[in-house]
């Protein structure tokens, strides 16, 4: 008796086991079972500035339910550790693609392997992955962070030139954004070449403000003190770093602005918020870095379901914004790029 029952439940386990898999194999191959819905574990950076949010808002539009999808959106808080955990989660969950939108460019070797092994795509976006073998993500969507550090310090050379300045002593410091985002790496970069080779330019200091408002603000109060009246320009390697500046540069009684005598604040990003303290003076120069990502990532993944290779890497068009008209276009990498100057009907034509 007992041999039958042992048997009856040794069969029981198998058939369990093997529907369990059979069901794990189809929600794999067939998406999102229930509504055969494409699923997307999407692990964001975080919240922490305005860029961010419109990078969040564009990949939330774009992989919506009325689309064909269903995200799984992590907001990682800006640690890797919890990024590496959401994509652990995703591959539990068997999605059809990881999107990662990486804090910092190393430490991903070990969970992308991960994700290779469970036969899941990665597409990264934004900054980039320092990884030993790139077959370890599918592709890569973003902006040339080190680019735009040249667009705007040849901007600045150029404003400097334009204003009878191009000998004066000039002062900088550097508000960096993440400590090994590709982001703060390739606009800290930018500014470093132009003051190697811009012998009157003295980079004074570089301190990370983690892009964000608060930071930035705790970091401009602290040079104020540090550095007093020496410092000419400030350059915020995001909006959110320029608008704590700003508020620190007032605060203390001094003025931001476009003449000989105020400190001149640079940023990156060109959201709506930043370029409205472009247009009213604040800020001088605001360099493009397009978040709207969604719509890229789409295309790679419906390149992706057809059975196409999408193009490895890819980098978005982005322009130069300022307060004055004294530079029509600046030259970065042997190319001209135009600067417009930023009015209403800039601003309105704004989508992030
Ligand atoms: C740039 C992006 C940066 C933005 C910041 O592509 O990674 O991170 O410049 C954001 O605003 O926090």
């Amino acid at each position: 008796m007992k041999k039958i029952i042992c048997s009856a439940l040794l069969v029981s386990c198998m058939v369990f086991a093997m529907t369990a898999c059979g069901s794990k194999k189809a929600a794999k191959t067939g998406g999102d079972a229930k509504s055969g819905n494409i699923t997307v574990g999407f692990s964001q950076v975080g919240a922490e500035s305005d860029w961010r949010t419109a990078n969040s808002t564009s990949m939330k539009e774009t992989f919506s339910e009325k689309n064909g999808y269903t995200l799984i959106f992590d907001d990682a808080q800006q640690k890797q550790e919890n990024q590496i955990k959401a994509i652990r989660n995703f591959i539990q969950q068997e999605v059809d693609y990881i999107v990662l939108a990486p804090v910092t460019e190393t430490g991903w070797d070990t969970v992308l392997k991960e994700a290779k092994d469970a036969g899941i795509p990665v597409i990264i976006v934004d900054r980039m992955v320092k990884v030993s073998d790139d077959s370890l993500y599918t592709a890569w969507v973003g902006s040339n962070f080190e680019l735009e550090g040249k667009k705007a310090a040849a901007w600045l050379k150029a404003y400097l030139d334009k204003t009878g300045r191009g000998d004066e002593e000039i002062n900088i410091v550097d508000i960096q954004g993440t400590i090994g985002a590709s982001a703060q790496i390739g606009r800290t970069k930018g500014l470093e070449d132009a003051c190697k080779e811009n012998k009157n330019w003295n980079l004074l200091a570089k301190e990370t403000g983690e892009f964000t408002q608060s930071k930035g603000q705790e970091v401009m109060e602290s040079l104020l003190k540090k550095h007093k009246d020496d410092i000419d320009v400030v350059y915020c390697e995001n909006d959110n770093e320029a608008f704590g500046a700003i508020d620190a540069i007032t605060a203390a009684g001094k003025t931001v602005g476009t003449g000989k005598d105020d400190i001149l604040v640079m940023s990156f990003d060109s959201t709506k918020t930043g370029l409205t303290d472009v247009k009213d003076g604040k800020i001088i120069l605001d360099t493009e870095c397009n978040p709207l990502h969604g719509p890229r990532v789409e295309e790679i993944i419906k390149a992706l379901e057809n059975g196409e290779t999408p193009e490895k890497q890819q980098y978005v068009d982005e322009e130069i914004f300022a307060a004055v008209k004294d530079v029509e276009s600046v030259n970065a990498d042997g190319k001209d790029y135009d600067v417009t100057v930023v009015d209403d009907k800039v601003i309105k034509g704004r989508a992030y």
